[in-house]
């Protein structure tokens, strides 16, 4: 465990200047990691701590970006923090490649779940043929160590699990475009060769399934995700707003707020409903364009405010595959709509 209070200082003594080791335009946004890099922040409320799960990214002999190749990480950290400030308690190598019997490579974006004397990470890697699937390891306490189950959880495929819980279940929400292999899948089976939808058609869903009581399978088919416009027809493949990965869920005043980055325009966007399965309606832009490629956050209410959880390569000096975990507050303006966050990419 490693504290970093002298980051948090720092941050915000710098506040509206450049911060951290790189040169980001200030959004208000404290990095949480000044030595390391740590991507793909999932943040949850467990036993009254904010605990933030992350990726871990490593300069690697991987530089092919084919596929994600070059996101080529082995194991997972979490931190325990107040995102209003103070220290960051940092545990490190919670669970390992070497720790998950079915994965040959690629530690993505994980989530995590407390339930009971338990804590659950949901994670993807591939498969010993290259496909990626979703584990659950499982810990008795949120720093971990966790241990995986021998097997990926039946019928999920592609990545970026966010497990959600409210009253009517807990449901694992997934799927990623290109290097995430989404476009390899219709109706749930693998297609012989991956297939994206032509401009104009309806842009592919990320997947929604509920989890059964010990969290370690799924209880139905996973069903699609629609993200309708405000005329009721599903976002299209060409819209820069359509699901690219990075799929969270929070709900507020009753409001289920469906949250996602959109690739290759690098916005994170958000659509809402009245239920975790939807449809949901596009609404906007939460947080415009970072510095480096890939953009994916987590959304926590903690201390009566709202939180954004997100990443940047502002600190590698734009190394699209060594990304820096950040946060800053998020606001919600009187009808319930998200105020934009400005990224800082230049
Ligand atoms: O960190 C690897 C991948 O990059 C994640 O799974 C995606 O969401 C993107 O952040």
């Amino acid at each position: 465990m490693r504290t970093y209070l002298p980051l948090f200082l720092a941050s915000i003594l710098c506040a509206g200047t450049l911060r951290g080791h790189g040169a980001a335009p200030d959004n208000g946004a404290r990095y949480l990691a000044e030595d390391d890099f740590l991507a793909d922040p999932a943040a949850h409320v467990i036993d009254g701590r904010v605990w933030v799960y992350t990726s871990h990214d490593r300069r690697t002999e991987v530089t092919d970006p084919t596929d994600g190749a070059h996101y080529d990480m082995r194991d997972y950290c979490a931190l325990a923090l107040d995102p209003r400030g103070g220290t960051v308690e940092r545990h490190d190598a919670i669970l390992t490649l070497d720790d998950v019997p079915w994965a040959s490579r690629q530690l993505w974006a994980c989530d995590a779940l407390q339930r009971g004397d338990s804590c659950y990470l949901f994670f993807p890697a591939r498969d010993r043929q290259g496909d990626f699937r979703i584990g659950v390891a499982v810990s008795a306490r949120p720093e971990g160590p966790f241990a995986a189950e021998p097997e990926p959880i039946a019928g999920t495929y592609s990545i970026d699990p966010a497990v959600f819980e409210d009253p009517s279940g807990i449901y694992l929400y997934f799927g990623g475009l290109q290097g995430g292999q989404l476009q390899c899948y219709r109706d749930n089976v693998r297609l012989e060769e991956p297939r994206f939808p032509q401009p104009g058609q309806a842009a592919l869903p990320p997947r929604v399934a509920r989890l059964s009581d010990d969290l370690r399978s799924l209880t139905e088919a996973p069903r699609a995700v629609e993200i309708l416009d405000e005329r009721g027809d599903p976002l299209r493949a060409d819209d820069p707003h359509r699901f690219f990965e990075a799929a969270w869920m929070h709900v507020r005043d009753g409001v289920y707020y469906f949250s996602y980055s959109t690739g290759g325009s690098h916005l994170i966007c958000y659509a809402t409903g009245d239920n975790p399965y939807g449809p949901f309606t596009y609404r906007g832009v939460i947080l415009t364009p970072v510095v480096g490629w890939t953009t994916h956050h987590s959304i926590v209410e903690y201390g009566g405010r709202w939180w954004l959880f997100h990443h940047d390569s502002a600190p590698s000096g734009g190394v699209s595959s060594l990304r820096s975990a950040k946060v800053c507050e998020l606001h919600y303006e009187a009808d319930g709509s998200i105020r934009t966050i400005p990224g800082g990419r230049p």
